[in-house]
């Protein structure tokens, strides 16, 4: 039978090679005539070596400075012919080690090639600088697929081309290191889109929300200096025609640390007038851009308030100066009734409303949490009014491609419940890169009956499994901790070391510090500040203090902190102290909003970026071998490439093979089921067996395959499109 024929083709066929197995092969390396190899430095970056004479067990190579070594055969890895040099995908190198993986992108990258395919994700080193590649003219470049060399856009135009010829939803997923440079490359991703997609005007406004949101939600790190201190998630709606028709932008996890506030100013000073025209676009009225800025200079004096002792029980309270006055003045509340709420605190006990006078650190932390939670408001507040101006009167189509920027995986010298967090949230990631790449993958070949050898691929479950387990995960015991009035952030590393000891992905360390083992390498987190950043209480008063004021975004601001902490949705309650308002624990909203997240990009076709930080002095020109390769590991770039050349990353039904190209077949076909039909193009365009296996449902491609067939088709459909053009113009 036909797929007898087929099958038996594909047989013949090895499956992943021997020596494309290991990264490193010496067999391949003895067996095979090889001119040039890897030697390992003592300082572990690798060099390129000429072979002079191999004895089987030794061998005498030339280093490039003229160096002669001898050296064991085994420690040598095979490197690829000079022809090979700087391949677009990493898939065409014949020896895939890392030393060679390593070696090609940084030969693209000395010539500002920073973009290589590695299968079907796009890995992109960030080159600190400008590279001349972008624009209108690369754009249409893209657009009309002159220029095939690997590219954001290339990315960008497969997900509007695969939304409307499948009719999915795409992501495009981008991930990588903090300053690798996920935040730009999202920005390219979204120009190429808009300028595609443009017309109605609304791709500005969607252009728009980038510098917004940037000034209020990001922060200089040590590790970059414009870092984003908050996810996002944008999904840009299309209509039927292709046209943008809206977006919607959703932000997980702010970061409300003083390092915001201080860049903020830093961030007003250089462009102040550009953020305004910014709000314009995103039509946030004169009046509310005015109030915007009366919060922000609110929450900076407030950051100015002093206290003074009171009484000798060390009781504090706000001096009155210039400080105070003017928070009042800008928050539009009387003076006295901040005042008040800066120096006491009102307990409910029972039934029992009890004034509690604050000391210095107490006062301190109330004047902080204010500042905090009027500036966390008016970034909600902003991205609402930007969802706002971007839905208004548009028409969903259900059809829409979603970037995801989000926080890398971090890892300082000191790690605190933001970094446990974030890295959190990229073990999700990962996991869905591994599940979507790996399994899916695996999963497929096997339900549609094809001939495939399994691969192992690094999970990460474990770890996952210790951050999410019921009730002895790190999320359940730091929410139950946090419940405990008496909770204190040591009681609570001890609690972890005390019930999380044996988990292979957990270590106890001394004190306060914890180990968790990421896929990314160990992190050491220190619980200080854990339980108070997890509670992240709203004192009611605060509450009230905002609820009387006369301007209206206090008041709006504090209606919604009201709606949160009266609403809670499931998970842990809080009481402490029983003062403070009942509301989720931020690991517990972190956690269900990643897990809609997850959902979300759940019903997409992914497309997955992997961006690289070539140093960590982020300085053009600098490629750091082993910050690179650490990098390459961590995502599991190599395996991907393994799969995909040994794979059939390809598919498609019989029945859509069948409609799409059966038009092009030369023989009748009127009375042939989809499968005949399939194997009939296949014939007709003799795709080789080996490239191809028929599945009990779908057809499997090798990479590249599909191409041929598609511009075949293009072009048969253009010369049908000019023929009925031509004719119609006759017939007027
Ligand atoms: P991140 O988003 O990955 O870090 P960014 O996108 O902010 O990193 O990139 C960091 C810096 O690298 C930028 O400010 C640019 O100076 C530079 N850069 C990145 N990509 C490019 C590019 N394609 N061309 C030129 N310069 C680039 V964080 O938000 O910290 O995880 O939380
Ligand atoms: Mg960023």
């Amino acid at each position: 039978s036909l797929t007898d024929d087929v099958d038996s083709g594909a047989a013949t066929m090895a499956l992943p090679q021997s020596d494309e197995r290991r990264w490193s092969d010496t067999s391949a390396y003895a067996r095979k005539k090889i001119l040039q190899s890897w030697i390992q430095l003592p300082n572990g970056n690798w060099e390129l070596g000429k072979i002079l004479t191999s004895s089987g067990e030794e061998s005498v190579i030339s280093l490039p400075e003229g160096k002669v070594l001898k050296v064991i055969s085994e420690t040598l890895v095979p490197a690829n012919p000079d022809i090979l040099d700087g391949v677009d995908d990493l898939m065409q190198l014949s020896y895939l080690n890392e030393p060679s993986v390593l070696y090609n992108l940084n030969y693209r990258y000395n010539q500002d090639m920073i973009y290589t395919k590695a299968g079907p994700v796009l890995v992109a080193v960030n080159p600190f600088k400008e590279v001349p590649l972008y624009g209108n003219r690369y754009i249409e470049a893209y657009r009309k697929r002159s220029n095939e060399s690997p590219h954001v856009y290339a990315i960008a135009d497969t997900a509007i081309r695969e939304m409307i010829r499948d009719e999915v939803n795409q992501s495009i997923i981008i991930s990588g290191e903090s300053g690798a440079g996920k935040t730009e490359t999202a920005k390219i991703a979204m120009q190429y889109l808009a300028a595609l997609g443009g017309g109605s005007g609304i791709e500005y406004e969607i252009l728009k929300t980038n510098p917004i949101l940037e000034a209020f939600g990001n922060a200089k790190t040590l590790r970059n200096d414009n870092s984003s201190r908050f996810g996002k998630l944008i999904e840009i709606h299309f209509s039927e025609s292709g046209k943008i028709s809206g977006a919607q932008v959703q932000t997980f996890l702010l970061e409300k640390g003083k390092g915001h506030i201080i860049y903020f100013i830093n961030f007003v000073l250089g462009l102040h007038l550009h953020l305004e025209e910014a709000l314009d676009i995103v039509h946030v009225s004169k009046e509310d851009q005015e109030s915007v800025f009366a919060m922000l200079a609110a929450v900076l004096w407030l950051g100015n308030v002093s206290f003074t002792v009171i009484d000798n029980e060390n009781h504090v309270e706000p001096v009155e100066d210039e400080s105070l006055s003017t928070v009042a003045k800008l928050i539009g509340c009387d003076i006295n009734e901040l005042k008040l709420s800066l120096s006491k605190r009102n307990m409910r006990v029972g039934k029992d409303t009890i004034v509690q006078k604050l000391t210095l650190p107490q006062a301190i932390d109330a004047r902080d949490a204010l500042a905090k939670s009027v500036y966390s408001c008016l970034f909600d507040w902003l991205v609402e009014q930007i969802n706002k101006s971007l839905a208004v009167g548009k028409r969903r189509t259900g059809r829409s491609i979603s970037i995801l920027d989000i926080y890398g995986f971090e890892s300082f010298d000191k790690n605190s419940f933001e970094q446990f967090c974030i890295n959190y949230a990229n073990e999700r990631l990962q996991q869905h890169f591994n599940r979507h790449l790996f399994k899916l993958e695996q999963e497929e070949y096997i339900q549609d009956g094809i001939d495939w050898t399994r691969v192992d691929f690094e999970d990460n479950q474990d770890c996952l499994s210790l951050f999410e387990k019921k009730p002895l995960g790190l999320l359940s015991l730091l929410d139950e901790e946090s419940t405990f009035p008496n909770g204190t952030d040591l009681t609570l590393a001890n609690k972890l070391k005390q019930h999380l000891q044996t988990n292979s992905c957990f270590r106890g360390d001394r004190g306060k510090l914890f180990t968790v083992v990421h896929y990314a390498g160990e992190v050491t987190y220190e619980t200080t500040g854990f339980l108070e950043k997890n509670r992240d209480l709203l004192h009611l008063d605060s509450i009230q203090l905002l609820s009387s004021c006369s301007c209206h975004l206090p008041q709006a601001f504090a209606s919604s902190m009201l709606i949160q902490s009266e609403k809670p949705v499931t998970g842990p309650l809080y009481k402490a102290g029983g003062a403070d308002s009942q509301r989720l624990s931020v690991a517990t909203k972190f956690k269900s909003q990643l897990f809609q997240l997850m959902q979300r990009l759940g019903n997409t076709t992914p497309h997955f970026i992997r961006c690289i930080k070539p140093n960590n002095v982020q300085s053009p020109g600098l490629y750091e071998q082993g910050l690179v390769l650490q990098q390459l590991r961590c995502c599991g770039v190599l395996e991907v490439v393994r799969i995909s050349r040994s794979g059939f990353p390809t598919r498609m039904s019989h029945q859509k093979f069948a409609r799409r190209y059966g038009f092009l077949l030369v023989e009748n076909i009127a009375d042939k089921d989809p499968l005949s039909v399939s194997v009939a193009i296949l014939h007709q365009f003799n795709i080789l067996p080996e490239m191809y296996q028929v599945g009990y449902t779908k057809l499997f491609f090798r990479t590249g395959q599909i191409g041929v067939l598609e511009d075949t088709r293009n072009r048969t459909l253009h010369g049908i499109l000019r023929v009925q053009s031509s004719f119609r113009g006759y017939q007027a």
